[in-house]
């Protein structure tokens, strides 16, 4: 066959692989009978499929449909822990069945002519119902699934995981099946993480779904027929949550709920929050000493290098280039005793070479995928022909986990995990670049897997290949090093992601246009359950214009994960790369970041707890507020933080949407904005359109540091937006390591209202200690500042910012107070 043949064979396949197969698909029928199972009702349906009904927590629905009328073991990947169940009460009455839970969320069950749910909240409405038109179905020949639910108009459908759409994703459709997908245009789907949950919004009201199914899996969120959306997947069973909010109803309500199902994000070591500089590659130790000298040099905060695969001796995974690396431990030294750390790529693809002792103990281990007829799968990546870790099998997770022995011994920082969709090259004849976007390329998917207990195919468990690669890394990583937080990145992930890897959204271009898609890619991916995420800075595939580099670096300065990083071909990147006018510009930028580092560690850690994202859309915080749900080009970081990036060429202001129901101040300028307006603000190239919410306190670096390290020598400075009465939270730990599990933190909390701030500082010592309170928005100076009921000294108002001043000169206070 020729390429372009087998090129256009593929593709062909590939395509047909897509299409719901709704020809030979099967209603499931009426319902024939039904009985108590576990704490809900199991349905027998006319067409020999099953359904369970349940509560997963009183505000979760449970439903699971088995096609066979047989159900597999209730484990998950998706899931921290084991499915949950709690009791539902079950009543029939005029052929409707209802099943409801202690806080009085209801399913009604239709029977006939075909099975139907409603799902109705504690108040009584509607949260979502199934379509009767096209009930729920399945094909007998292929294991093919799909359901449809009702929906209005005005349904807006946020998360997906990482997806390259627009905002609201109502009136998409989407595939879920993790592809490695270089130069994506926008709009191109699918892409490297799937994750098949989402937030509905409508008249203020939420609700989540989350199809817990691993095999390719598709969503048609009304793009076929406006008045329904449907989803379904090539296998497994139909097995979804609804989270119904609650009373709340509330994005964020709905956010925790599958979050503590599926997992929340531990709180990163603090150095991980800080600016790092990444290329495709720093080619030599040399070099690698280089770049950091010259960011200590041109005082340009920074925490962490990269070393891409060229480190490492032909592309095998946990070596190193003895000729331009010969001596990594003497290179990690210097660069920790700058206050530097290193993170390098561990790629699944293991060299089959009879000479490399890891491929050797990995075959000998039994730990590599199988193919179909029983042989060690071999598929060709960088290094050449390779075997892969079935990451599925946990006796493989733990061998490659134990790995990182070696890179931690040596000095290695922190890991990132790259090309496991598992993306693969394809096959001879073909060059990478060549090959583009498509067919997608993966393993073959009757590859075998061991799944932890359930074998299965690659069919089945392609789209946890790469979780599950971290979750190896994050898992050897914890108990090779139990003192130390792991700093795993990912590319590929799947619902649950979080539990073990930040992740970054693949090999972006840089464009404009790709700039702007980062907000709502970011945002999504963060309502996704995924809290620390991140873009390549100025966008992978090549190099940006000086102006799109430094916008870029502004617009990404607050988001969760903030990493620069270009492929092997572009012109270098770092901050100093553009010219000196630039270079202040960017110093500034990532100065910016460390001053507030102490508030994003603060919401890291909330997240821990709560579930609830640093980076929020506009529309999370403000669900009431309909011009918040379609603004795709601003972001909130935590509560407090509005951050409206310039993402257009040229522009020296921008127009800004202020949410309903709080004021803004503007950081720079201090001005007050009110909610639910726009305003033009001028953002010369040099500025970040910043804005604090008016009642909050926002905790920042008093002084500039040069990395993380360095923080906890500095005084913090509160700034506090004047205006409304409000409370806030500063949270302080060693900033690694888990003492603070058993209480070793410290948390200041500042309530003000309007005119007065109340201090709550704990006495332990040893933290970074406030040294600062700054008002912003102050309309004008004080006549007098009182701190606890004397007259304050060391306090300055500059009028241009509307900003007071007040140097501490302890922490002894308690209250301070603005006589006007
Ligand atoms: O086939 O390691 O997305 O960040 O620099 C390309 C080389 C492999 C893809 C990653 C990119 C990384 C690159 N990798």
């Amino acid at each position: 066959m020729s390429r372009a043949v087998r090129a256009a064979a593929c593709a062909l396949l590939l395509a047909l692989a897509a299409l719901p197969a709704t020809a030979a698909l099967r209603s499931v029928g009426a319902v024939v009978d039904s009985r108590p199972s576990g704490d809900g009702l199991e349905l027998r349906l006319s067409s020999g499929a099953r359904v369970r009904l349940g509560f997963a927590t009183p505000d979760t629905v449970r439903v699971r449909m088995s096609p066979t009328g047989s159900f597999g073991p209730d484990t998950s990947y998706a899931i921290a822990g084991a499915p949950p169940s709690v009791r539902a009460i079950v009543a029939s009455k005029d052929g409707v069945t209802e099943l409801r839970s202690s806080t009085g969320v209801r399913v009604l069950v239709r029977r006939a002519p075909a099975f139907a749910i409603s799902v109705i909240d504690s108040g009584g409405r509607l949260v979502v119902g199934d379509d009767p038109a096209r009930p729920m179905a399945f094909n007998p020949a292929d294991g093919a699934i799909e359901t449809s639910m009702r929906r209005d108009d005005y349904e807006l459908y946020y998360g997906f995981g990482e997806k390259t759409f627009p905002l609201s994703r109502h009136q998409q459709s989407m595939v879920m099946w993790n592809a490695d997908v270089p130069d994506y245009p926008v709009g191109h789907d699918p892409s490297y993480q799937a994750i098949p949950f989402f937030i509905a919004l409508h008249e203020g009201r939420s609700y989540g779904l989350f199809f817990n199914n691993t095999w390719r899996s598709w969503f048609d969120m009304g793009k076929t027929v406006p008045r329904r959306y449907s989803f379904g997947a090539s296998g497994g069973e139909l097995d979804y949550y609804v989270f119904t909010g609650g009373a709340a109803r509330s994005p964020a309500r709905v956010l925790q709920d599958y979050t503590a199902l599926t997992g929340r994000g531990a709180l990163p070591p603090l150095w991980a929050l800080g600016y790092h500089q990444s290329r495709w590659s720093y080619m030599s130790q040399e070099q690698v000493l280089d770049v950091a000298q010259e960011f200590r040099k041109r005082r340009i905060p920074a925490d962490a290098l990269y070393l891409d695969i060229d480190h490492m001796d032909g592309f095998r995974v946990f070596t190193w280039n003895a000729g331009t690396f010969p001596d990594p431990k003497k290179m990690l030294d210097q660069l920790h005793g700058q206050g530097f750390r290193a993170v390098t790529i561990v790629d699944p693809g293991i060299k089959r070479d009879e000479g490399f002792p890891i491929y050797r103990s990995g075959r000998a281990g039994g730990h590599y995928v199988r193919k179909a007829d029983g042989g060690e799968l071999h598929e060709k990546v960088w290094p050449g022909v390779c075997a892969f870790p079935d990451f599925t099998s946990p006796a493989a997770r733990a061998w490659f986990g134990g790995l990182y022995r070696e890179p931690l011994a040596l000095g290695v920082d922190g890991f990132w995990n790259d090309m496991n969709e598992p993306g693969v090259f394809p096959p001879d004849g073909f060059s990478q670049p060549e090959i583009g976007l498509g067919p997608q390329r993966t393993f073959p998917l009757d590859a075998r897997h061991a799944g932890d207990g359930r074998p299965g195919t690659h069919a089945q468990y392609h789209n946890v290949y790469g979780m599950q690669m971290a979750r190896a890394s994050f898992e050897g990583l914890r108990s090779l090093r139990p003192d130390k937080r792991p700093m795993v990145l990912t590319r590929a992930g799947f619902a649950g992601v979080q539990r073990y890897a930040a992740v970054w959204t693949g090999d972006n271009s840089p464009t404009w246009s790709h700039l702007a898609l980062t907000i709502p890619m970011l945002t999504n991916l963060s309502v996704s359950g995924v809290p620390f995420v991140g873009a390549d800075v100025g966008g992978f595939m090549g190099s940006p214009s000086a102006e799109l580099h430094t916008r870029w670096l502004q617009a990404a300065a607050l988001t969760p994960y903030f990493r620069t990083h270009s492929n092997d071909v572009s012109a270098p990147r770092e901050p100093w790369a553009f010219g000196a006018a630039h270079e202040a510009i960017n110093r500034d930028t990532i100065a910016l970041r460390y001053q507030l580092l102490p508030y994003l560690y603060t919401l890291f850690e909330a997240g821990e707890r709560t579930g609830l994202p640093p980076m929020r859309p506009l529309w999370f915080d403000y669900p009431g507020d309909t011009r918040a749900s379609l603004v795709d080009d601003q972001y909130l970081v935590g509560g407090d933080l509005l951050v409206a990036p310039v993402v257009h060429e040229g522009r020296t202001s921008r127009e800004v949407y202020f949410p309903k129901g709080s004021a803004w101040i503007d950081w720079w300028t201090g001005a007050r904005h009110e909610g639910g307006r726009s305003a033009k603000i001028a953002a010369p190239l040099a500025r970040l359109p910043l804005f604090i919410r008016a009642g909050a306190s926002v905790p920042t670096v008093a002084a500039p540091v040069q990395h993380s390290g360095e923080m906890k020598d500095q005084p913090l400075a509160l700034v506090v937006a004047a205006g409304a009465a409000g409370s806030s939270r500063v949270y302080q730990d060693a900033g690694d390591g888990y003492a603070y599990r058993d209480g070793e933190s410290r948390t200041i909390t500042a309530t003000q209202d309007g005119q007065s701030l109340r201090l709550d500082i704990p006495s332990q010592r040893g933290y970074q200690r406030l040294g600062a309170i700054e008002f912003i928005g102050l309309a004008a100076a004080p006549a007098a500042v009182r701190i606890d009921g004397k007259p304050a000294h060391g306090a300055r108002f500059d009028a241009a910012a509307r900003r007071l001043r007040i140097v501490l000169a302890d922490e002894n206070l308690k209250e301070v107070v603005l006589v006007p």
